[in-house]
C-alpha cells in the first residue's frame, strides 16, 4: 500500500512538473497590454535612455509583433485633441525597416503616435501618420480601436507623467524585421514642444526625412519566462486625469 502510494505520488509529481512546464511555455510570450511595464519581456531588452531626458523607451521585437513600452515625465498632461498629437502630450515613433536612409518616406518607413487618452473603445488612442510613399493610403486615427493590428494602453500619474504600452503587429509594418539594423527615432510632445531622442543628429525636418534617423540594432526576443517580473514602477498608480 505504501509502495503504491509512493509511486502514485511520484507520478503526480511528474505530472505536476509537466503541467507547470507547459503552462510556463504557453504563457511565456504573453505581454499584458495594460500600460504597466512590469512584464518580464521588458527585462529582456536594454531600455533606450536619452541624454536629453525625454523618457525611457523599451522595444521588444518578436517574430510577429513589436512591443513598445515608454515612460514619460510630463507635469502638465494635455490630451485635448489626440488627432493633433504634436500640440499636446504624446509620443511619436519612426521606423525605417529597410534602413535605406532615403530623404523621403519609402514603403518601409512609418510614423506612429500614442497619446495618453482613451479612444472610442476600450483601448488608448494611437495612430499612424500618412506620408507619401509609405505603407498606408491615409492617416489612421484611433488605430488601436479601429482593428486588431495595434493594441495600446496607458497609465497616468497625475502631475508626474504617464506610461504607454503598445503592440504593433508585423502586418501593420511593411518591411518589419525582428533581427537587424533599422533606422529609428522617437520624440515626446509636451504642449506644443517636441523633445527629441538623439537630438544632435535630428535637426528640424527629421520627421519626414529617414536619412537623419539613427541606426538601431534589433535582436529578436525569442521567449520570456513568466516567473521573473520586473519590480513595479510608479506607473502602476492608476490615478487617472
Ligand atoms: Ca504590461
Ligand atoms: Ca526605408
Amino acid at each position: 500500500m505504501s509502495i503504491y502510494f509512493r509511486i502514485s505520488l511520484f507520478q503526480s509529481a511528474i505530472f505536476l512538473s509537466l503541467s507547470l512546464l507547459f503552462s510556463v511555455q504557453a504563457t511565456g510570450f504573453n505581454v499584458n497590454i495594460d500600460g504597466v511595464l512590469n512584464d518580464v519581456a521588458y527585462q529582456k531588452v536594454s531600455p533606450l535612455n536619452s541624454t536629453d531626458k525625454i523618457g525611457v523607451l523599451y522595444l521588444v521585437p518578436m517574430k510577429d509583433d513589436l512591443y513598445i513600452g515608454v515612460e514619460v515625465e510630463d507635469a502638465n498632461i494635455n490630451v485635448a485633441n489626440p488627432q493633433k498629437f504634436w500640440q499636446g502630450s504624446g509620443i511619436e515613433i519612426w521606423f525605417d525597416w529597410g534602413n535605406e536612409d532615403n530623404v523621403t518616406f519609402d514603403k518601409n518607413d512609418q510614423q506612429f503616435w500614442f497619446v495618453p487618452v482613451k479612444g472610442k473603445g476600450k483601448e488608448g488612442y494611437a495612430g499612424q501618420w500618412h506620408r507619401a510613399q509609405d505603407n498606408i493610403k491615409a492617416t489612421i486615427y484611433d488605430y488601436a480601436n479601429e482593428g486588431d493590428l495595434v493594441d495600446m494602453a496607458f497609465v497616468v500619474n497625475k502631475g508626474k507623467g504617464y506610461t504607454i504600452e503598445a503592440k504593433i503587429a508585423k502586418k501593420a509594418m511593411a518591411g518589419y524585421t525582428s533581427n537587424g539594423t533599422i533606422g529609428f527615432t522617437y520624440s515626446v510632445d509636451k504642449g506644443g514642444a517636441k523633445f527629441q531622442w538623439d537630438k544632435k543628429n535630428c535637426p528640424n525636418g527629421f520627421w519626414e526625412n529617414p536619412s537623419m534617423w539613427p541606426d538601431l540594432e534589433l535582436s529578436e526576443v525569442l521567449s520570456v519566462e513568466a516567473s521573473k517580473k520586473l519590480s513595479i514602477r510608479w506607473g502602476d498608480l492608476k490615478l487617472g486625469l
